[in-house]
């Protein structure tokens, strides 16, 4: 094998280490070093003695040749120290190239992960306004409800009395209307009205007229049950819808009515009819036909009717038909 030559081809990855910018290092010098071929420490070792070759002389080969083979393994040893030092250079300028590209990826990945985190912060921020605005705009959406909700209340309420007005019993004898037909059940409706009122004005002022309604309103509210309305219908007058209650039902409630005004003793001495404010009431109750009309308006005349005829009957009383041909 011809040392010279594996040095020589060595040499190249040394030189390309130093143009990667490596410093001076050992490898490069060990590399540079001329190494000393074994040929080349034979010749100086002493040429044999001429002449026949005596003891001494064959002692001083046998240490010559072990020499020799010691300085060949040394050489050898060097050899391999030397390959595995350029080789080893070599994967270290490659790691570092490696570590190089590395840190370079890296910086870029924490640049973009801080741009990204940048652009979260500020989404946040943003969704975070937007929340508070849409949670004013939910408080304000739930006020004007409560407003809108306590002024739909407010209209459905009369002002004087504080039971039911006219509209609402509007939409309740309407809605109720059109359940009964559903239901196939019957319906009652009573009309009450302050017997001489216009007197009971005269006698005591507008004034107490008023506190007069409200008593009145006060007593007949006194007696409904769940699912009856008690309304305002207008002026003196006031309605009490029944769902579910045949006549004679309502003939009885009516009955309560007019005992719970003349209980409240309040004092009519202008009445021709009692002492005491007394109301007469018409009764109606009609279980609707499936094909009657939408609007409960028989129901209304029928209890007008009643009405009528139970204030030419003398008033404080019950109007209602005798016979059971309630159903129209
Ligand atoms: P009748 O027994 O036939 O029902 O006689 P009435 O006098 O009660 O009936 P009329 O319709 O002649 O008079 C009703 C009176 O009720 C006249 C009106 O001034 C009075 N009235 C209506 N609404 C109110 C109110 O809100 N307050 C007061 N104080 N009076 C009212
Ligand atoms: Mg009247
Ligand atoms: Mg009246």
């Amino acid at each position: 094998m011809n040392r010279f030559t594996n040095l020589g081809a060595g040499k190249a990855p040394g030189r390309q280490a130093r143009r990667a910018g490596n410093s001076m290092s050992d490898i490069d010098r060990l590399e540079d070093r001329p190494l000393t071929h074994p040929q080349r420490s034979l010749a100086l070792l002493p040429d044999p003695p001429q002449g026949p070759p005596a003891a001494s002389y064959a002692i001083e080969q046998d240490e010559r040749r072990r020499l020799q083979s010691e300085l060949d393994r040394l050489q050898d040893e060097n050899h391999n120290l030397h390959t595995a030092l350029l080789a080893s250079n070599e994967r270290g300028v490659l790691l570092q190239e490696q570590v190089e590209r590395l840190g370079a990826s890296l910086t870029i990945e924490v640049r973009e992960r801080h741009t990204a985190e940048e652009k979260l912060q500020t989404l946040i921020q943003s969704i975070t306004r937007e929340k508070g605005d849409l949670e004013i705009l939910v408080q304000i959406l739930i006020d004007q409800g409560d407003d809108s909700a306590q002024e739909g209340e407010k209209a459905r309420v009369d002002g004087l009395t504080q039971i039911a007005n006219r509209r609402r019993f509007d939409e309740y004898l309407s809605q109720e209307w059109g359940r009964h037909i559903r239901m196939q059940q019957p319906l009652s409706l009573l009309i009450c009205d302050v017997d001489h009122f216009k007197l009971y004005n005269d006698g005591q002022g507008h004034q107490a007229g008023d506190e007069c309604l409200k008593s009145v309103a006060k007593a007949i509210n006194h007696c409904y049950r769940a699912g009856d309305l008690v309304a305002r219908y207008g002026g003196e007058e006031f309605a009490m819808v029944l769902p579910q209650t045949n006549r004679a039902g309502a003939v009885q409630v009516a009955e309560r009515v007019r005992a719970a005004v003349a209980a409240a003793a309040l004092p009519h001495p202008a009445s021709p009819v009692c002492d005491r404010v007394t109301v007469s009431i018409g009764v109606a109750s009609i279980t609707p036909p499936p094909h009657a009309p939408s609007d409960a308006r028989t129901l209304i005349q029928q209890a007008d009717r009643h009405l009528y005829l139970a204030k030419k009957l003398g008033r404080n009383q019950v109007g209602y038909e005798d016979e059971e041909n309630t159903t129209q």
